[in-house]
């Protein structure tokens, strides 16, 4: 199943099935959202999917909206679709792909020989990196402003896949993300990285929350666009059968000795590493497509 949270003038936050083009509003007094979808399944204690499907055997089939009328820019006069999550937090994992590490390494490299494999032993050690990313209020949704810190002269887009935890390490879903990061700020020095990483509007999540019977994760063909001034600069792509680590082991890691509250988001890395001539410019739009998920498009704001 795929779902959506979506705004309506006048009702606030809704949150729906999306079937084929169509969302069936599902929304309920105390059932706004899909963080509260979540609490109402383990409330249950019936699984994710099947609590869905009898949602949607429920509904009235009457309250209904076109995905596509409803892909707009977010405008509190018309109906929108919202970010697919409200995400207590987001944490990163890092260098999971090997042109990940390789291309880090260059960089820094470049700057400074003593560090040059910094990420190869990440890539190659069992503990994978794993970092704070965001919280709700630093995310935004499909067709909100992704941001340029306003000290970054090299921020970059980063797509990734995430997946959404429930309790006791459950992976509930999948969703695209986009790992905003200054990578300027990075490369000075390691311990610059949260600055890279962390600031209003650095991470983008949807169009939709996809359940875990929907599609293989490990096999998903992603591909990211750049466009400027309406065309498209920058294409590349990624098989996620590329990855080196499963979801299960980095919320393992995740989880080891910590307080994961339900609803976390793992971003788990890129395979898609754009050269630095196409890092972000105020103005151009950042589209990333993965099968199975849609396509999550966003605008680029210089803070
Ligand atoms: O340590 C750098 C960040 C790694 C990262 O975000 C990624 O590989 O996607
Ligand atoms: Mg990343």
């Amino acid at each position: 199943m795929k779902l959506v949270q979506f705004y309506l003038p006048g009702e606030g936050n809704r949150v729906g099935i999306l079937d084929g083009e169509t969302i069936l509003d599902i929304t309920e007094k105390n059932r706004r959202s899909v963080i509260e979808l979540i609490e109402a399944t383990y409330e249950a204690g019936e699984g994710f999917e099947s609590f869905l499907q009898r949602q949607w055997d429920h509904a009235k089939k009457i309250n209904t909206f076109s995905f596509r009328a409803l892909n707009i820019p977010p405008d509190k006069s018309k109906p929108h679709l919202l970010i697919p999550i409200f995400p207590p937090e987001v944490w990163g994992a890092g260098v999971t792909y090997k042109r990940s590490a390789e291309m880090r390494d260059e960089d820094v490299t470049l700057q400074q020989k003593a560090r040059s494999s910094l990420y190869d032993y990440v890539y190659n050690n069992p503990r994978p990196e794993l970092f704070f990313k965001a919280t709700a209020p630093r995310c935004v949704g499909p067709n909100d402003y992704i941001t340029i810190r306003s000290d970054s002269k090299l921020t970059a887009a980063e797509p990734e896949i995430a997946f959404v935890i429930g309790k006791n390490q459950d992976i509930l879903g999948y969703t695209i993300s986009n790992d905003v990061s200054a990578w300027d700020i990075e490369r000075e020095n390691p311990l610059y990285l949260p600055q890279s990483k962390i600031f209003i509007g650095c991470c983008a999540l949807g169009p939709v929350l996809v359940t875990t019977s929907e599609i293989d994760p490990y096999n998903l063909n992603m591909t990211c666009r750049i466009l400027r001034n309406g065309k498209p600069i920058f294409e590349g792509s990624v098989h996620t059968s590329m990855i080196k680590r499963t979801f299960k082991e980095l919320s393992e890691y995740l989880h080891r000795d910590n307080f994961v509250p339900m609803g976390t988001t793992v971003s788990t890395g890129t395979g898609i590493m754009i050269p630095n001539e196409y890092a972000l410019k105020e103005g151009d739009y950042v589209e990333i497509t993965v099968d199975g998920i849609g396509t999550l498009s966003n605008p680029v704001k210089q803070l």
